[in-house]
């Protein structure tokens, strides 16, 4: 790797735990790599430079673990967050590799499943608040349906919307500086799940009874999955303040979730979302979520490259942001003032006068220039590095 590529603690990069520990399985195969312990991939990844990591509980604690087991483990886990400076900057509760979340956690019919899944996030509440780790991902992985006839959309957001309510009083109730983030996914493993896109998050989070304490954590590969543009779907989360993480990889559109490494598809629009997160001064963590194509025998050529990946962007963006001919393109287009301009920024009864008295001259406004062509062609001499 070129050396100034190097990840940087300021770059905050992060990798899920389970990203490293992944094993290269898939519904036709087999595992290609030995296993490694949760303990090891925070090990790895400190080693290799990540800032944080984040976690489920089971990657960490097993399921079936017995308390003594678990006090062992987090000891270690300190240990090894102390003497290397890595943090523990998100943490998750496995809501759906157990049978028990067949049907979904929150929202599954049986209440005395959700009261189960409200218990293992208050416990992972607990351990997170103990790592001293901020933002508590919700990832609903069994929150969905595959038979419309069986399951009722709005039952399912009631209970979804209960739990959350729930566990936000919890964390208030033990005054835990703990954010909640909920991770939007279309499909996969369910065939149809709730809160599919940014949008759903949002308007969702909006009716909890404390929508300050949640956010949301878009995906590059859930929103290519989905068909939408990971720039718009990001600033829509990031324009309201609602950005808490973000989760980071490679994706082809449409397909099946393929979790590449940054860059590995989607190169043009993963530079877009850097160049938002760095126009808007994002101060989050950039969590990769992706795992090593199945063809690898070991994690850490995938963590390097996506760190690497990400800072090449960064440059990109830099270079892009200080382009002369770009700027000069641009700077008519987005700075434009004036009375309608004003006049637009508020209603009044003045102001919309004055909106209809203008004397509009629509065949002159629709031939203003709008050098697109030379922009999109900027942006591509830039990402190849010819400019
Ligand atoms: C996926 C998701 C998960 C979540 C993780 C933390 O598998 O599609 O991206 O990896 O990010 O469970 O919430
Ligand atoms: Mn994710």
């Amino acid at each position: 790797m070129a050396k100034s590529y190097k990840p940087r603690k300021s770059d905050k990069f992060a990798f899920g735990v389970w990203c490293v520990m992944n094993r290269g399985r898939d519904p036709f195969g087999v595992e290609t790599r030995p296993a490694i312990t949760g303990l090891e991939a925070v090990r790895g990844l400190a080693k290799h430079g990540a800032y944080g990591f984040e976690y489920h509980d089971n990657d960490l604690i097993p399921f079936d673990a017995t308390a003594g087991e678990a006090r062992k483990i987090v000891a270690e886990l300190k240990r090894i967050m102390k003497s290397t400076g890595i943090r523990a900057t998100a943490g998750t509760t496995n809501l759906f590799t157990h049978p028990v979340f067949r049907d979904g956690a929150f929202t599954s019919h049986d209440p005395e499943v959700r009261a189960f899944a409200v218990q293992k996030a208050m416990n992972l509440l607990d351990l997170a608040a103990d790592l001293d780790t901020r933002v508590v991902l919700l990832w609903g992985g069994r929150e969905g349906a595959e038979v419309d006839g069986a399951k009722d959309p709005v039952d399912a957001l009631q209970h979804l919307r209960e739990c959350v309510n729930f566990l936000c009083e919890y964390i208030i109730d033990r005054r835990y500086p703990i954010l909640l983030s909920i991770e939007p996914k279309p499909n996969e493993p369910r065939g149809d799940m709730y809160l599919p896109t940014t949008g759903h998050a949002l308007a969702f989070i909006e009716t909890l009874e404390h929508p300050f304490m949640v956010g949301t954590n878009p995906e590059f590969a859930h929103v290519k999955m989905a068909g939408l543009n990971p720039y718009h779907e990001y600033a829509q989360a990031l324009e309201v303040g609602k950005l808490f993480d973000v989760h980071m990889n490679g994706q082809k559109v449409g397909r099946f979730d393929q979790d590449m490494s940054i860059g590995a598809d989607g190169l043009k629009e993963i530079f877009f979302v850097c160049k938002l997160l760095k126009d808007y001064a994002y101060a989050g963590t950039v969590a990769v979520d992706a795992h090593p194509f199945r063809t690898e025998i070991e994690p850490w050529d995938f963590v390097d490259r996506c760190m690497c990946s990400w800072r090449m962007l960064i440059e990109k963006v830099d270079a892009l942001n200080s382009d002369r001919e770009y700027r000069q393109l641009l700077g008519p287009l987005v700075a434009q003032k004036g009375p309608l301009a004003a006049a637009l920024g508020q209603y009044t009864a003045a102001n919309a006068a004055k909106l209809r008295g203008h004397a509009y001259r629509p065949d002159k406004m629709a031939v203003r220039p709008l050098p697109y062509e030379r922009i999109d062609q900027i942006v591509n001499e830039v990402l190849m590095g010819v400019r």
